[in-house]
């Protein structure tokens, strides 16, 4: 659907978007009475509670501290529509009730977080080269630790921690595709809008994502001992593949790359039937314990409910897992 709404807003990274915001006497509050009441706060640098609510003249948003809110609530909205649109899934718990977002969290906080107890999304505002935290893919992330956290419930750390960042990578992805915005290229790069680095490069590549200097390519005996945040990427990896195939590629203006463990070529099925297949695994099949070995298993299981064990599709989930050394 278009994301449609009473106000406008003008962000940091996303031009000048609509934003669904609640009347409060002549003036309007940051909340989305369309998406389970979803509302942002200005926590003005502080690390507790949840501040003050955004609120606004005219509804016409942006400038000074009401950019990091326009961004996390156009984010939010984005992330809701993606799950409501493409899985059906009625919010975080699927019971039509929002999270809320926080902005401005502590001083030169360069980084965002989900927490389970204030059932919440938080976004720093950086610091040196990056800014802040804001950008859709990075909200979009945090969004979907919410939705693991009630689903799979995969803990954060070993084989299973890496599958829970990956996650939130591949629906990231997923949810810029779906926004469509013309300024943000939707694309299989993770928070490349910060530039963390101040040279312009990605926290995460999904096509091939050793190229961060960190992340793992392939499984490996050793990979439940890596951070979360690098584990994740044969998991990202096999889900570019999955959409996209091996090899050289542009999508959208970006240039990818993607090779395979044992050289033999992938070929894609689409980011609209992977999205599918990875979050009918999430939802149906993965546990708080699932490791690469019951991932696999959990998306051939996800794939021969929506596609058929015989269908092209199931073949290249099981490609796609070789291609990052996960095999049967
Ligand atoms: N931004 C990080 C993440 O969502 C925070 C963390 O390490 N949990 O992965
Ligand atoms: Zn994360």
């Amino acid at each position: 659907t278009v994301h449609t709404g009473t106000g406008t807003g003008t962000g940091d990274y996303n031009g000048t978007v609509p934003l669904t915001t609640t009347a409060n006497g002549s003036t309007f509050d940051l909340k989305d009475g369309a998406r389970g009441g979803h509302r942002t706060f200005d926590l003005n640098q502080g690390t507790s509670g949840t501040g003050t609510l955004f609120n606004d003249a005219d509804d016409v948003w942006g400038g000074g501290r009401q950019n990091a809110g326009v961004d996390a609530h156009y984010g939010a909205a984005v992330t809701w529509d993606y799950y409501k649109d493409v899985h059906g899934r009625n919010g975080i718990k699927n019971d039509g009730v929002a999270a809320y977002s926080r902005v401005h969290y502590g001083d030169n906080y360069v980084n965002a977080f989900w927490s389970d107890s204030c059932f919440c999304m938080t976004y720093g505002d950086g610091a040196g080269n990056s800014k802040p935290l804001t950008a859709l893919d990075i909200a979009a992330h945090e969004m979907t630790h919410g939705v693991t956290s009630n689903t799979a419930r995969l803990v954060y750390r070993g084989e299973s921690g890496g599958l829970n960042e990956a996650t939130s990578d591949i629906f990231a992805a997923a949810a810029e595709f779906h926004a469509g915005n013309s300024s943000d290229v939707a694309d299989y790069l993770v928070g490349e809008k910060i530039d963390i680095r101040g040279n312009g490069t990605p926290l995460r590549y999904m096509d091939k994502p050793s190229k961060d200097g960190n992340s793992h390519d392939y499984w490996s005996r050793s990979l439940g001992r890596v951070d979360v945040h690098y584990s994740s990427g044969p998991a990202n990896h096999f889900f570019y593949l999955l959409s996209e195939g091996s090899g050289a590629k542009t999508v959208n203006g970006v240039d990818y790359d993607s090779p395979t463990y044992d050289g033999k070529a992938v070929s894609g099925i689409g980011i609209a039937k992977a999205e599918q297949i990875w979050y009918k695994a999430l939802t149906v099949y993965m546990t708080s314990t699932t490791d690469y070995q019951g991932a696999r298993t959990a998306t051939l299981s996800a794939a021969g409910d929506l596609y058929g064990v015989s269908s092209a599709e199931y073949q290249a989930v099981d490609a796609a897992w070789a291609a990052v050394n996960v095999n049967g």
